[in-house]
């Protein structure tokens, strides 16, 4: 299988991340895409293609362009305002107060444009993010252009970030923008399938009322971890979308054989949808040792989880999304491909 994969993600390098009440160094890093890069390399997966610039229609298909802009000129402005340091919000719009208004000053913008503190907008952000939308693009042309599955390695990851707001180490929606190029292409319905550790709120909220694009997810409890105020079970889609949306909130500690029959009943939801492609959110965090997560799959899971997928037997484009465990990263990630690969 193809994977897409550009350099330019090495511009997301922030200093710091808040985590746990410490400033720590960041787990989303670039050694993280390095690790995948080398262990497509070394498993023999496939070529590996750098991205087209598909410009910015593809990405204002699931952004609003207020918030592009934001990102856009976001460093350049903070840098003025505050210095050569990481910027970050401190503050928000809760209960009791208004969404309507979008601040003048730089530290109200990101507030406005954001919904955590533990992302960094650095000097490099926009290229990064840009790229990254590139490579899921890129993908997603491989599938246009008659390929069974292809291998959009992306970083910074997408799958928290909505159509007007970034977090979770997310600016834009790769997994989106790719799907809904995907419809723009011909495709009738495509279907989502999320396997992050965490709940892909982003997406979730992007295609909610829509048919056309089908969201599923599995994931720790919003009850016990982040993003906490999405991501349950009783979210099953609004208007023209009820019914195409379905989560699957895990308890934290969960092995494969608790994991497996609810990836199988994901499967059997997507395959009753009948996509003519499938798009999935590939996060190798459920991983035992990850760092920031509490699920406990190991490294062959990952092997059986690719095996599950390719069942479904539509033509498939893998996004990369979280996972933080480095030294297993591609390991991880690459067993879920080779898995599908030789299913
Ligand atoms: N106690 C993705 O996996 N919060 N994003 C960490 C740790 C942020 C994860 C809190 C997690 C964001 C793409
Ligand atoms: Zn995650």
């Amino acid at each position: 299988m193809i994977t897409v994969y550009s350099h330019d993600h090495r511009y997301q390098n922030a200093t710091v991340e808040l985590i746990d009440g410490k400033l720590m160094p960041p787990v989303e890093n670039p050694k993280r895409a390095e690790m995948l890069l080398s262990r497509v390399h070394e498993t023999g997966l496939g070529d590996v293609i750098a991205p087209h610039d598909f410009g910015l229609e593809p990405v204002l298909r699931i952004h609003d362009s207020g918030f592009v802009s934001f990102l856009q000129t976001a460093w350049d402005t903070w840098i003025i305002e505050h210095g050569d340091y990481d910027a970050l919000p401190l503050n928000w719009a809760t209960r009791t107060m208004r969404h309507d208004r979008i601040p003048e000053t730089i530290d109200g913008k990101l507030s406005y444009y954001s919904f955590d503190a533990g992302t960094p907008i650095t000097a490099g952000t926009w290229k990064a993010a840009i790229s990254s939308a590139n490579v899921a693009l890129t993908g997603q042309s491989l599938l246009q252009r008659g390929e069974r599955v292809a291998f959009s390695l992306c970083r910074p990851p997408g799958h928290h970030a909505a159509a007007d707001f970034y977090g979770g180490y997310c600016f834009l929606n790769n997994a989106a923008i790719a799907a809904q190029a995907l419809r723009d292409a011909g495709a009738a319905r495509v279907a989502i399938l999320d396997v992050d550790y965490h709940h892909g709120n982003g997406t979730q909220a992007i295609f909610y009322d829509r048919a056309d694009i089908l969201f599923t997810s599995i994931h720790a409890n919003p009850k016990q971890e982040y993003p906490y105020f999405l991501g349950y079970d009783d979210e099953t889609g609004a208007g023209e979308g009820e019914g195409y949306n379905r989560n699957y909130p895990m308890p934290w500690g969960i092995q494969w054989d608790d994991y497996y029959p609810v990836l199988t009943d994901a499967l059997q939801f997507i395959g009753d949808y009948a996509p003519d492609a499938l798009v999935i959110s590939l996060g190798v965090d459920t991983f035992e040792t990850d760092p920031i997560s509490k699920f406990r799959l190991v490294s062959e899971d990952f092997l059986r989880m690719g095996e599950a997928i390719a069942r479904v037997a539509k033509p498939t484009l893998f996004v990369m999304e979280g996972g933080y465990a480095v030294e297993a990263l591609g390991i991880n990630a690459v067993n879920v491909l080779l898995g599908f690969e030789n299913a």
